[in-house]
């Protein structure tokens, strides 16, 4: 018999996405029976609010997923390749936020809006690993252009907030912004260099081939989530002082023609995305206007005038809701729906 009410661990709940998930599970009103908070000890005894309740903060181990139904985890990629599989095996349908499980060919990567089908592989590990929040939003929005007209190669340069890192990040951008106002000198704990009044060219750690892992996170990412190796992607990552909300511009060159009239239409019928594309007033999505939202918000949408069949746009979305805690939470929609 189904059940009507299913177990839930948030592991990294005092962190900037775990808080988020909490906040979304009750907005959503998930069917959550029991909600354990999981962090470090350094969190311990601390709370969260889940409607209206101050809920404790237990400190994360072994024996924490005992009758635990579905296990939310976003404490990072170390506490994930430890403790998933514990969740695992003691039953516990793991759906991991970091970069862990993402390339495993065992564990399914899913946005629910484009490849809701690979939730049946959960089966395989009993794990399903939420995608990089930057490969999200550009997914949900290329989806429907790529079945349509088949895109070939995808340019995207990303413009990220700095919650993308957590809490600690958030501190330090409002510090620095502070510091520099009132002619102090800046601290740099988080990032290598200032972020306040400035961009940086790197997101996670560089890698052999001179990409950073958050720039190869797009391009693996993208071709498991499309199911389309062939295409061809090159990213560049870019951290702005912004709080909340990624900015992309992209551009597509596809096999078929499609106008970007064409793309508007097919774009404002699709699942999960809003177009907000009229240059004549100056409207185009912003990351303040998606802070706080669940859509994928697409404007600027227009041919490339240097080749035959290309396409521009400028695709924003919530880092922490769709990029993170929203999608995890669909996934787990979704499972209770059709599966558990
Ligand atoms: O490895 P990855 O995949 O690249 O992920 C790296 C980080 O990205 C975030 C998340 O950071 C993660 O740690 N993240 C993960 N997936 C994401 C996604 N899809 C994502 N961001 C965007 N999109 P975070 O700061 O948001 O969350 C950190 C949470 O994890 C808990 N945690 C850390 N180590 C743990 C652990 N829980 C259990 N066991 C462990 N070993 C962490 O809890 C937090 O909930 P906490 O108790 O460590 O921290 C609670 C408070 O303390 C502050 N704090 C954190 N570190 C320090 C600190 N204070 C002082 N010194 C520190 N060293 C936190 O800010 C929090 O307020
Ligand atoms: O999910 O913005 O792989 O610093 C790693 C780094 C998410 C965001 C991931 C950042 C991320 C992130």
């Amino acid at each position: 018999m189904k059940k009507q009410n299913y177990s839930v661990a948030v592991v990294g709940a005092t962190g900037a996405v775990g808080n988020e998930m909490v906040q979304i599970l009750e907005e959503r009103k998930f069917p959550v029976g029991k909600l354990k908070l999981l962090a470090s000890s350094r969190s311990a005894g601390s709370y969260v609010k889940f409607y209206n309740k101050d809920t404790k903060v237990e400190i994360l181990d072994e024996d924490s997923f005992k009758e635990i139904d579905i296990g939310l985890f976003s404490a990072g990629g170390t506490v994930s390749e430890k403790f998933a599989p514990v969740a695992a095996r003691a039953g516990c349908i793991v759906v991991d936020n970091t970069s862990a499980f993402r390339m495993d060919s065992q564990v399914p990567l899913v946005v629910p809006e484009v490849n809701p089908h690979a939730i049946a592989q959960y089966k395989n590990k009993g794990i399903i690993a939420n995608p990089n929040c930057s490969t999200i939003q550009m997914v949900v929005a290329l989806k429907p252009i790529h079945d349509v007209a088949g895109i070939k190669r995808i340019v995207v340069s990303t413009y990220q907030a700095v919650s993308g890192t957590g809490k600690k990040a958030i501190d330090e951008l409002q510090n620095q912004s502070r510091d520099i106002l009132s002619f102090k000198d800046v601290e740099c704990k988080v990032y290598p260099h200032q972020i306040a009044f400035n961009c940086l060219p790197h997101i996670d750690v560089f890698l052999e081939n001179a990409y950073t892992k958050e720039e190869m996170k797009m391009v693996n990412e993208t071709r498991k989530i499309l199911e389309d190796n062939s295409i061809r992607i090159t990213a560049t990552t870019v951290r702005v002082p912004v709080f909340y909300g990624h900015s992309e511009s992209v551009n597509i060159e596809t096999g078929k023609k499609i106008t970007a009239g064409e793309v508007r239409k097919l774009l404002s019928q699709a699942p999960g995305v809003t177009v907000v594309d009229d240059p004549a007033s100056a409207t185009y999505p912003l990351a303040i206007d998606a802070a706080g939202k669940d859509d994928t918000f697409v404007g600027r949408i227009r041919e490339d005038e240097s080749i035959e069949k290309g396409i521009n746009m400028w695709i924003v979305a919530d880092n922490l809701r769709k990029g993170a805690a929203l999608n995890a939470i669909q996934i787990a929609e979704i499972l209770v729906k059709e599966y558990i």
